[in-house]
């Protein structure tokens, strides 16, 4: 009876350190391969519009890091509109859909410099939807 119930134990014991040691495995070979995807975490960089409907993102101005940038972009207004970046030269080097609620958001590899964000809907660029990203090296 004590030898049956001792053996129970160990057994369960065997289980669990044999399930706990997958669970080990698992969630370390899971948590490697996302790491090795994206080597260099993009930096991300949030854009938000504002929330009750005027013409202009939260910010006009946003500073980040060379190297892969994501830019988030948050709509919670009930109107329509996205995030254009481009060069100051006017060459366009990402954006998102045009949406109105939640966020949608995209990936863009930087140098050092200046870039602009605007929403490209028709008139709202002009209204002021338009921003200043920085990039340090
Ligand atoms: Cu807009």
């Amino acid at each position: 009876m004590k030898s049956a119930l001792r053996r129970r134990l160990a057994t369960t014991g065997l289980l669990l350190g044999g399930s706990l040691l997958l669970v080990a495995f698992w969630s370390s070979s899971s948590s490697a391969s996302p790491t090795a995807k994206t080597a260099a975490a993009a930096h991300v960089v949030n854009i938000t519009a504002n929330p009750y409907g005027a013409l202009k993102y939260t910010t006009t101005k946003a500073t980040t890091t060379a190297g892969k940038v994501e830019i988030v972009f948050t709509n919670k207004a009930p109107i329509e509109h996205d995030v254009v970046l481009s060069t100051t030269g006017g060459k366009i080097l990402g954006k998102t859909p045009i949406f109105t609620g939640g966020k949608k958001s995209f990936t863009v590899t930087l140098k050092a410099g200046k870039y602009i964000w605007y929403c490209s809907v028709p008139g709202h660029r002009a209204a002021g939807m338009l921003g200043t990203l920085t990039v340090k090296s």
